[in-house]
């Protein structure tokens, strides 16, 4: 008998919660209802090309970014999917200012899913990587109807986390606190199946990912860091690639696999950086720190974080421990070379 096995998502989800003693299922009952909803958002991304479902809507979401159709068809496929299965006392999108209730004729559950239902959907029309981000933790109000107080939690309290990128292929990459693992997506039987165990990142990277568009707009020490990383020296494999997808599911996923770090700093026009902290910063930090890497603001480690609102931004430094810490030594004006 071949060694060959099949591990599909749901199988590693039951698997993965036999090793939680006590486990209710529930929690495997909730990822299983997840996947379902990415393999409908799938669907329709996969022919977006094909079908008029490109383009606006004509109207903008809460914070004034055009709204194309997949967005609001995602944001709608993972309320629905979830909205009923007993797992969830309250959710939250990047697509809905307050929160997003259970409905009264649902039960309600112990968790909470703050979710951003099609990251990066600006390059929709271009046919850029995309991707859904999603993150998990037990309520911590007693029973009933959940609240903001339920969301509003710093993200080293997340259950789990992860990321679907819609991509050349379309994987599923997360973690329940026992390291990060990506299953691939085969359409032909419509099963995530595991294709990558344990995603461990380089302690050190060459590759760094920022919009140096903004170049004029950063403090000193950003600009000395990126100087540093341009230099010629064969010892610290610099100068460094430059690669930006301005997707954040892309770039996370790049460096991920290969190292390095990715960086949406603070800047004159935005202080407080432009990604959003409870579905970009934390979920991706999570991840990040399972895999053996590292995700601060330049000063402060993103899942200590206590929210103050459930839309608010953050700066976000991630990727190899080794090049996290070196930025943050320049942005900390602990070093200018
Ligand atoms: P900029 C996409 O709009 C997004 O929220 C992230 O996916 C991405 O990392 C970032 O914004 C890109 O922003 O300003 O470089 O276009």
């Amino acid at each position: 008998m071949s060694e060959y096995k099949i591990i599909t998502i749901e199988r590693h989800i039951i698997e993965g919660e036999r090793a939680h003693p006590g486990a209710s299922g529930s929690f495997s009952g909730l990822l299983r209802d997840l996947a379902l909803a990415f393999k409908v958002i799938w669907r329709e991304v996969s022919k977006a090309g094909l079908v008029d479902i490109l383009g606006s809507m004509g109207h903008e979401n809460i914070h004034g970014d055009e709204v194309k159709k997949l967005d609001v068809f995602a944001h709608e496929a993972i309320y629905k999917s979830m909205d009923h299965g007993g797992h969830l006392c309250v959710m939250a999108s990047e697509e809905n200012e307050d929160v997003l209730n259970i409905p009264e004729h649902y039960p309600t559950g112990k968790y909470v899913l703050i979710y951003d239902p099609l990251d990066g959907s600006s390059n929709i029309d271009a046919n850029v990587t995309i991707g859904t981000i999603f993150s998990l933790y037990r309520r911590v109000t007693p029973s009933g109807p959940g609240s903001l107080d339920d969301c509003l939690q710093p993200g080293y309290k997340q259950v789990a986390a992860g990321y679907v990128m819609y991509g050349s292929s379309t994987m599923i990459v997360y973690s329940t606190g026992n390291g990060v693992h990506g299953f691939t997506l085969d359409p032909s039987i419509g099963e995530f199946l595991l294709s990558h165990e344990n995603i461990r990142i380089p302690k050190r990277g060459k590759i760094y990912s920022v919009n140096e568009g903004n170049y004029h707009r950063w403090t000193e020490g950003m600009k000395n860091y990126i100087h540093y990383l341009q230099e010629e020296d064969n010892a610290s494999n610099r100068p460094y690639s430059a690669r930006y997808v301005g997707s954040l599911v892309g770039d996370i996923q790049r460096t991920l696999l290969y190292g390095g770090i990715f960086m949406y700093p603070a800047d004159s026009k935005n202080p407080n950086g432009k990604l959003r902290l409870m579905y970009e910063g934390n979920p991706m930090a999570f991840l990040m720190e399972q895999a053996g890497g590292r995700a601060t603001d330049g000063f402060k480690r993103i899942l200590d974080i206590q929210p103050r609102k459930l839309h608010e931004r953050t700066p976000l430094f991630i990727g190899s421990e080794e090049d996290v810490v070196i930025a943050e030594q320049f942005l900390q004006g602990k070093r200018d070379h």
